[in-house]
C-alpha cells in the first residue's frame, strides 16, 4: 500500500512532539541521578516512565553497580530485603563458614515471586571514580536498583541493622511519560546465548553510546541472564580472571577488590529488549564479560581495542 506523502509528513510532525505542547521529544531528558554513600544509594525515589536514564556516580571507594528490576504486583522492597537479600546473605555466611549444606538449603527458601522479577538493565560494574549510565524503556511500576557486590563476605545490598536497607534502592516509575527520545548509539552490541557480536559501528576514544540488543536471553543458575560489563585490560590484568569475577555465585565472585578496572555496562534485559549504556574509553584494550557461570567457557568474554 502506498501511503500519501501528506500523511507521512503529519505522522512525522506528531512524532516530533511530546505531550507537552510545542516541546520536541528529542530534547526532553528523563534522568535518575544516584550517588553512593557508604552502602546505600542516594537520590530520588521516583522517575517518569518511558525512556529512562539511570546514572550512578560512584565515588564510594569500591566497585558498585545498579541492577534494575521490576517488582511483581504486591511485592515491596521490604519483602525483597526480608525474603531475598537476607537469605542470600545467610547462605553466603554459611558457605564462608564451610557449611555448604546450610548454604544450599537457604538458596532453596526463596519465595515463588522471585520468578516474576523482571531484570531491566541498569548500569554495570563500575570501579571507584567511574560514573555509569544505562538507559532503558521503563513501564510505570515499582522497581529496585540494587548492588550486591561483596566486601569482606558481606553483600552491599545487606544491612545488618534490622529494618534497614543496604544498596536496595526502591524506585517508583510514574505513569507520566518523561517524553525522552530513544538514545542514539555509535556502536551496537548484540547479546546472544553464545556471546557478543558488534553488529554495527565501532568503539571509539572518548564517550561511547552503546546500544545493547538482547537478541537471545536465558536464565543461568536459574537466577540471572547474560549482560555486559566492560573492563580495561592493562599490562598486568589477568583478563580471564576478571571476566570470571563478575559471577556472583562463587564465594570469591564479586568480592572486592576487583581484579580489573571496570567501566560500566548494562545488566540483563529480557529477550528482544534493547538498552543503552555509556562508556568513557581511552585508547587501549578492553574486555566485555557477563555475570554468568564460566563466562569465558560460555563465550561471554570478548576483547576489543580502542585506537
Ligand atoms: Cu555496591
Amino acid at each position: 500500500m502506498k501511503i500519501p506523502v501528506t500523511v507521512v509528513a503529519i505522522a512525522l510532525a506528531l512524532a516530533g512532539c511530546s505531550d507537552k505542547a510545542g516541546e520536541p521529544a528529542s530534547t526532553a531528558t528523563n534522568v535518575l541521578e544516584l550517588g553512593v554513600e557508604g552502602m546505600t544509594f542516594t537520590g530520588p525515589d521516583t522517575i517518569k516512565s518511558g525512556w529512562t536514564t539511570i546514572r550512578i556516580t560512584n565515588d564510594g571507594g569500591m566497585p558498585h553497580f545498579g541492577l534494575v528490576y521490576r517488582l511483581p504486583e504486591g511485592v515491596t522492597a521490604r519483602m525483597v530485603d526480608d525474603q531475598l537479600v537476607r537469605p542470600f546473605q545467610a547462605s553466603l555466611t554459611a558457605r564462608l563458614a564451610g557449611d555448604d549444606e546450610e548454604a544450599d538449603r537457604l538458596l532453596g527458601t526463596f519465595p515463588e515471586w522471585v520468578a516474576d522479577l523482571v531484570w531491566l538493565g541498569g548500569p554495570g560494574m563500575m570501579s571507584d571514580g567511574v560514573t555509569g549510565e544505562a538507559t532503558m524503556y521503563l513501564e510505570p511500576g515499582n522497581y529496585i536498583v540494587e548492588c550486591y557486590v561483596k566486601t569482606n563476605g558481606v553483600q552491599h545490598n545487606y544491612n545488618p541493622e534490622p529494618g534497614q536497607f543496604g544498596m536496595v534502592h526502591a524506585l517508583t516509575v510514574l505513569p507520566e511519560d518523561g517524553g525522552m527520545a530513544e538514545p542514539e548509539a555509535n556502536v551496537t552490541l548484540e547479546l546472544t546465548n553464545t556471546g557478543y557480536r558488534i553488529a554495527d559501528g565501532a568503539f571509539r576514544p572518548g564517550e561511547n553510546s552503546v546500544r545493547a540488543r538482547f537478541v537471545e536471553q536465558q536464565l543461568y543458575n536459574n537466577f540471572v541472564g547474560h549482560d555486559a560489563h566492560v573492563f580495561r585490560i592493562d599490562e598486568d590484568t589477568d583478563a580471564e580472571a576478571a571476566a570470571g569475577w563478575v559471577d556472583f555465585f562463587p564465594v570469591d565472585g564479586q568480592q572486592t577488590p576487583a581484579p580489573a578496572h571496570f567501566l560500566g555496562g548494562i545488566h540483563d534485559m529480557p529477550q528482544g529488549a534493547t538498552g543503552y549504556f555509556k562508556l568513557d574509553l581511552a585508547p587501549g584494550e578492553y574486555g566485555i564479560t557477563a555475570e554468568i557461570p564460566d563466562a569465558v567457557k560460555n563465550g561471554h568474554f570478548s576483547k576489543f581495542t580502542v585506537d
